[in-house]
């Protein structure tokens, strides 16, 4: 019997394990969400605005390492995805991008509802397709799917005319995906691991530098092997959070910009840093002609492109990162890192990752202790953007990997209500904490009614500073204080939309409420739980790497303790 383009899709989606679909349709995906209406195995999830849906597939791919796929229609819905597909090609998530177009005869004719989608997204996909032919839908949705999810994940777009969903071919092909010139390198040159071993071996101060990579290639056994091993220093990224567990003692936790100041000094006074699926981030280095300028460096990476791109470095593997640390581990011994170590002990002892508490005002950081300390450090997090994002990163330590759901590279605000959508869809049983800003929040609020639809008990905390504070924080250190845009002068009232979506919403304005709400909020079962947290307004992340200074330049809490470099941050003040 003939099959429609539409079925092929959904039959080809169902073949590669796809289980749940985001988006919303219009007159040119008509033709898929009617097979999807009959569809048992694939949920298919209504949301509120297309990049919502985009972010929940992205959600659901970090949680799961599944691919994660979302839907749109032709036009504005498709354009709707594009900070969404932008988000995930950054952090290398895996994601289909379906999106419907008009026929293809009034392709180029400015038809009502038309963009040329594949040309907007052209710089921000792995790969992308448009279907004129139906011949071709088959083996665009099975390439498709297999370019997201191999090498370096990312997302790929595949843009169907309407006519091709209901075109038909006679039978459903059976096919794998057949890309003679997509062949990503998986196992690492042995002269170059051998070199890299050889290297650890004369390492008097080395430091194991993680991203988010480790999580994509599933490294993090391998990579606790060579650490333990080792019995180095390990740092991680905000995307590499969870690679290797932040409570070990051999982790000094987030590097960069807002990383403790013992893990960018480990990182800057090292001899050896071995980055490992981390891509040498501006927001990690900071001033380039100052970093690590005593260090070898070692970079494993599936990407070739990433080598030498921010950074020159001594010794470049192309491959897994699992593969690559399960043969590095076999070459290498444990490193005489005691004297290392006794520095970065003082150090740790010098500068902890702390804050001034408040009797009378609710500290931002005490939130997330306290959701960290009840959550037993177990939750899945994810965040918006901005200092709340960073206070997360800071004070929910991970333990494993796909934990902590967080725009890294791109910084998306309202990234955080749909991406713990994406991620409780994907982990039913778990709790699932979105970390959230008020001016993030207020982005993808329209999500809370997908979130109540689908019965899912995600926790919402509210970083309530009437700011979009991380901006402030900028303003406040290096503008004069110049509060331009940034006053958050007419929030709604929290509990009120909460709870005129049909969730659940609470208010906290005094520390000693924040436990009892935090509590109270694991009793919600069945609909999301809304908290404001009413947190101390003019309150600044530290430490702090000002933008385009060097790591050693780091700023620490003026009122907590002497500056480390007082001239910078009399200046800054
Ligand atoms: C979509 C988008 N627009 C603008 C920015 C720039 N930006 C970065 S942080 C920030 C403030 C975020 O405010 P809020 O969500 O309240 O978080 P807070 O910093 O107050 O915790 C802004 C506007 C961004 N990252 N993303
Ligand atoms: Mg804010």
């Amino acid at each position: 019997m003939a099959v429609t383009g539409a079925q092929i899709v959904v039959e080809l989606l169902k073949k590669h394990g796809v289980e749940v679909v985001f988006g919303v349709p219009g007159g040119s995906v008509i033709p898929l969400y009617d097979v999807l209406y009959d569809e048992k195995e694939i949920t298919n999830v209504l949301v509120g605005h297309e990049q919502g849906a985009a972010h929940a597939a992205d959600g659901y791919a970090r949680a799961s390492g599944k691919i994660g796929v979302c839907i749109a229609t032709s036009g504005p819905g498709a354009t709707n995805l594009v900070t969404g597909i932008a988000n995930a090609q950054m952090d290398s998530i895996p994601m289909l991008a379906i999106t419907g177009n008009v026929r293809t005869v009034m392709i180029g004719k400015d038809a009502f509802q038309e963009a040329d989608i594949t040309g907007i997204t052209l710089p921000i996909v792995k790969h992308s397709y448009l279907v004129k032919k139906v011949e071709d839908l088959p083996s665009a949705i099975v390439e498709g799917i297999h370019i997201a999810t191999t090498g370096r994940p990312g997302p790929v777009l595949v843009d169907v005319p309407v006519d091709m969903f209901t075109a038909t071919l006679p039978v459903l092909p059976d096919m794998e995906a057949a890309l003679p010139s997509y062949q990503p390198t998986y196992k690492g040159h042995r002269r170059m691991i051998e070199l890299a071993a050889k290297m650890i071996g004369e390492a008097k101060r080395p430091v194991l530098y993680v991203g988010g990579g480790v999580i994509r290639s599933g490294a993090e056994d391998e990579l606790a092997q060579l650490a333990r091993k080792l019995e180095i220093p390990v740092v991680n990224t905000l995307m590499g959070k969870g690679a290797f567990p932040e409570t070990d003692t051999l982790s000094l936790g987030m590097t960069g910009m807002h990383g403790a100041a013992y893990s960018n000094y480990a990182m800057n006074e090292s001899d050896l840093m071995i980055a490992v699926g981390a891509r040498f981030d501006d927001r990690v280095t900071g001033r380039l002609d100052k970093f690590g300028v005593g260090a070898k460096k070692i970079h494993i990476d599936i990407d070739p492109a990433e080598i030498g791109k921010n950074v020159q470095v001594d010794v470049p593997i192309v491959g897994d990162a699992r593969m690559v640390l399960s043969e590095l581990v076999k070459r290498v011994k444990k490193c005489d890192a005691s004297e290392w170590w006794r520095q970065i002990r003082d150090w740790q002892r010098q500068y902890p990752l702390t804050y001034q508490q408040s009797a009378e005002e609710i500290k931002p950081q005490y939130v997330v202790e306290q959701i960290y300390d009840l959550t037993n450090g177990e939750a899945i997090v994810s965040t918006g953007v901005g200092q709340q994002q960073m206070w997360a990163a800071q004070y929910y330590r991970c333990k494993r990997p796909r934990q902590f759901i967080s725009s890294g590279g791109l910084g998306t605000m309202g990234f955080g209500l749909p991406a713990a959508i994406g991620a409780q869809m994907a982990c039913p049983g778990q709790l699932v904490f979105d970390i959230d800003g008020d001016g993030s929040f207020l982005m993808t609020i329209q999500e809370l009614a997908t979130a109540v639809v689908q019965k899912l008990p995600i926790k919402v905390a509210i970083i309530h500073n009437t700011y979009l504070g991380m901006v402030r924080q900028w303003q406040e250190l290096f503008w004069r204080r110049r509060y331009s845009g940034t006053r958050l002068v007419a929030q709604p009232d929290f509990v009120k939309v909460a709870e005129a979506f049909g969730a659940t919403g609470i208010v906290v304005e005094k520390p000693d409420e924040v436990r009892p709400a935090l509590e109270r909020s694991l009793e919600v079962k069945d609909v999301p739980c809304v908290m404001d947290f009413r947190v101390s307004a003019e309150e600044n992340v530290f430490p702090m790497v000002p933008a385009g200074g060097a790591l050693d330049e780091i700023m620490t809490d003026p009122a907590l303790w002497k500056s480390v470099d007082k001239k910078r941050s009399r200046k800054a003040g």
